[in-house]
């Protein structure tokens, strides 16, 4: 691990002294703000208005660092560091800024002298939902550790009107609600009119010359759209360092048709500006295949080239040439959905400021490099020839020109195999032809990277097999990580007053120091402060889930926690299975003590993505006749909760005593949650998949629950079309648990909704669901066992705390800084 040094600067405010100072001058500005930008008379202010003025007031101390920040980093010329992510979801700001600046006691006291809770003002902020799950919370945590390591970085992305879509549960069924987060204003945002680029799309290409292996060329594309910034400030630990989060939005070039409008085509003068808005829109979801979506690739070139203008531009202005780029700029791609940046830089380089090929993919391969999020292989980016050549005829030109000089040298090492070419070249040739967005960020980047140990060592003899044998130091892994920040300080108030208690200040700051308390997680005293701490937080989420779902449920039962996306791979119904053959335990034995247990779920489905929404019913469906059963009492209680978000995990990640990590082994890349909820003390119910693997070699392998097959297990399965009969025909339980779906027992309703479920899995057990059954089902059982014995529960728990301080986003940013970015860190 790399080092996490303590507090080198003087904070910019932090002191106890300074507290009351900070509180009066807070709630000075505070008024202010109400009276004089919100124009809000104090008496009649409702909780939103107080939202507003104390962001705005809290804005201001931002700024005055943000400043700082740009002149500190312009004078020393810096390099920086661009992280482009098509979602970023940031989750509120308020909260988690005033943590950062050390601000909170004195914002609430400010307020308490208003009359106002800062609690109750936290709610009234919509999140910033703009990504659907891991791999936009990876771009928001890095985002905050950049700031905290005094990384100069700009996060680049696109600002959606429309965030993740409101997940309502109408009589059990998922149903999708637009997302309104800029409704009522959003007092973080600066837009910056200095700074709009101008997009192209389609048109026509003509040649201009040049050198041996190219031609330079002008395109002249046939549409034009503006691409305007709105930067939010991103303030780091203790208010030393503030980045720009630099999302853009869209706007027609010309907002209304003159010639049209002037024939009376009403309609058709706005046409082309309707057509240009929708690229910054909505968000789409990451996980349904993208099936002819022109829509989404214009965003992914919309947002690629305005940064890619805008940092080459910032570059120029600064050096007097990109020559120097490399050295002054490194770009993260995050996953492939900015990976066409390959192509735009090499445009950029040769058409626009006229360098050699060669010296232009010098420069692109030493500034760009690119993160894999995923294995899955309906997940892998791929564009047909078709749309490419319409939407960005130039690129085509230039992905082809790339090819070809790729295949080239990869003959010249005397690799001459057809089969190895086809699996190394940039097009698929298989079907209608298809441009591989991830061997374009491969073959164009410095370094490449996977996301957990497991998940580089399979891209390795995957996706990148071929590719990687070239070029076998261009893989790394960087272990993914997340801000404890958010998900410690903020979320978990009475357990980090509890290691401040025991720790000091100190671990604020280092959290490696956290290890000290493997020492006393055998202390009574510190067991039952740390016991006590949880419990705090379970009857938080009690009255939360009672107030969403109207279900009651005893805050001392175990919690048991699976909040993720729904998707098969991630195994829900693997736990729905396991919940409904722990009902007929009960029922069969109504006698028996048995572990009161609340069994909690939380996530989205992609709206397109059926199975997953039938998978949300079923739960909701078992919760029914679960908790309605008089037989089960407080034995069994199943939550869907409704509507899952940044916010909501805050409040259910410190409730849960498990953590379902349940997904197919090979299938998960990493995971952040199990970081989360291990971080938070809760045991992790796992397979050995993504970074599972890790968190049980850091906490110790005692001190989860592991279970299920492994990744080359499954893939033999997988290779063999694994029938789940088998499995199921083997297990009296699981096969207990399908008939009462066959029976309708769960759908009285309409007795056949889930036989397509019972179906595929006896066919073509794919997530190996059947075949895992009977391993989840024993470990849950040993679980229960470590329930009733609490000593052991309580440090085991405890040992999980200690245990993950490695999987702060602060060690995994260092990582990238050292190993990939080439930047100094604090
Ligand atoms: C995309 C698709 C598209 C087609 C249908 C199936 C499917 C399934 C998953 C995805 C997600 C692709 C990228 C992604 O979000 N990966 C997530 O990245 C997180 C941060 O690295 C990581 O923790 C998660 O394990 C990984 O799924």
């Amino acid at each position: 691990m790399t080092s996490m040094p303590t507090v080198k600067h003087k904070p910019h405010i932090s002191s106890i002294s300074d507290r009351a100072a900070n509180e009066a001058q807070l709630r000075e500005a505070i008024q202010a703000k109400l009276h004089y930008v919100l124009g809000k008379n104090r008496d009649r202010a409702s909780h939103h208005d107080w939202y507003c003025a104390t962001a705005l007031a809290v804005r201001d101390h931002v700024i005055d660092i943000w400043m700082k920040t740009d002149e500190r980093i312009a004078k020393q010329e810096k390099k920086r560091v661009y992280y482009l992510s098509i979602e970023f979801l940031i989750g509120r700001l308020l909260f988690d800024t005033l943590t950062n600046l050390r601000l909170v006691d004195a914002a609430r006291g400010a307020l308490r002298g208003l009359g106002v809770e800062l609690d109750d003002l936290r709610r009234c902020e919509p999140d910033a939902a703009l990504g659907n799950g891991g791999l936009g919370r990876l771009a928001a945590c890095f985002m905050d550790s950049m700031s905290a390591l005094s990384i100069p970085a700009f996060g680049y992305g696109i600002r959606y009107e429309n965030g993740l879509f409101e997940q309502r549960i109408v009589d059990g069924w998922q149903q999708e609600l637009p997302e309104d987060w800029l409704a009522r204003g959003n007092p973080w945002e600066f837009p910056r009119a200095n700074a709009e680029y101008s997009i192209g799309f389609g048109g026509s290409v003509e040649y201009v010359g040049g050198d041996d292996a190219t031609a330079r060329a002008i395109w002249y594309p046939a549409e034009t759209v503006l691409a305007l910034p709105y930067d939010t400030p991103i303030a780091g630990w203790r208010g030393r360092h503030v980045n720009a989060l630099r999302l853009w939005s869209a706007r027609a070039a010309h907002p209304v048709q003159l010639a049209a409008f002037n024939q009376g085509d009403y309609v058709g003068a706005v046409a082309a500006r309707a057509r240009a808005e929708a690229i910054s829109r909505v968000l789409y979801p990451n996980d349904s295949t993208p099936e002819g979506q022109e829509l989404r690739l214009r965003q992914e070139y919309f947002f690629t080239s305005a940064s890619l203008q805008d940092l080459t531009q910032r570059h120029v202005a600064a050096f007097g040439s990109l020559e120097t780029l490399p050295d002054q700029a490194a770009v993260q791609l995050n996953d492939t959905h900015p990976a066409i940046a390959v192509a735009e830089l090499m445009r950029i380089l040769v058409d626009e400021h006229d360098f050699s090929w060669e010296k232009a993919w010098t420069i692109t391969k030493g500034t760009l490099n690119y993160t894999n999020h995923t294995l899955l292989p309906e997940a892998l980016e791929t564009w047909t020839v078709e749309l490419l050549g319409r939407l960005l005829p130039r690129h085509l030109q230039i992905i082809y020109l790339i090819n070809w000089l790729h295949l080239q040298e990869t003959g010249k090492r005397g690799l001459t195999d057809p089969t190895l070419l086809a699996s190394v070249s940039l097009i698929q040739e298989s079907g209608e032809k298809r441009v591989r967005m991830a061997h374009l960020a491969f073959l164009g980047s410095a370094s490449v990277n996977g996301v957990s140990a497991l998940h580089t060592d399979l891209l390795r003899k995957t996706v990148f097999h071929d590719l990687a044998e070239t070029t076998p130091t261009r893989l790394v892994n960087k272990t993914n990580g997340i801000t404890f920040r958010r998900w410690l300080y903020e979320a978990n108030q009475p357990l980090t007053q509890l290691l401040v208690e025991r720790l000091g200040e100190r671990f604020l700051d280092d959290p490696r120091c956290l290890e000290e308390i493997r020492g006393i997680a055998d202390e009574p005293g510190f067991v039952e402060h740390y016991r006590r701490a949880r419990l705090t937080n379970k009857a938080r989420l009690a009255t939360v889930m009672q107030q969403a779902t109207g279900v009651r449920v005893d805050p001392h039962a175990l919690f048991d926690v699976h909040i993720k996306r729904i998707h098969e791979y991630k195994r829900q119904l693997l736990n729905a299975l396991e919940t409904i053959a722990l009902y007929q335990e009960i029922r069969s034995h109504p006698d028996r003590d048995a572990v009161p247990r609340v069994k909690i779920f939380a996530g989205k489905a992609a709206a397109s993505y059926d199975r997953a929404k039938l998978i949300i019913k079923l739960i909701n469906d078992i919760a029914h006749v679960v908790n309605n059963d008089p037989l089960v009492k407080d034995r069994l209680k199943v939550v869907f909760v409704p509507n899952y978000s940044a916010s909501l995990a805050e409040v259910i990640v410190p409730a849960a005593d498990l953590s379902e990590q349940i997904s197919t082994a090979g299938m998960e890349a990493s995971g952040t949650g199990n970081m989360k909820l291990a971080l938070n003390g809760a045991i992790t119910i796992g397979t050995l998949d993504g970074a599972n693997i890790e968190i049980s070699e850091y906490v110790g392998i005692d001190n989860v629950m592991i279970f299920g097959m492994t990744a080359p297990e499954v893939a033999e399965k997988v290779r063999a079309h694994f029938p789940g009969q088998q499995a199921i025909d083997a297990s009296p339980r699981l096969k207990a648990a399908l008939a009462s779906l066959e029976s309708g027992m769960f759908s009285a309703d309409d007795p056949a909704r889930y036989h397509p479920i019972v179906r595929a899995l006896e066919d073509y057990d794919r997530y190996m669901v059947a075949a895992d059954f009977d391993a989840y089902w024993d470990t849950q059982r040993a679980v229960d066992h470590l329930w009733q014995t609490p000593a052991d529960w309580w440090r085991m728990s405890i040992l999980n705390t200690a245990g993950t301080a490695w999987f702060s986003s602060d060690r995994t940013i260092r990582e990238y800084a050292r190993d990939i970015w080439h930047v100094p860190t604090t």
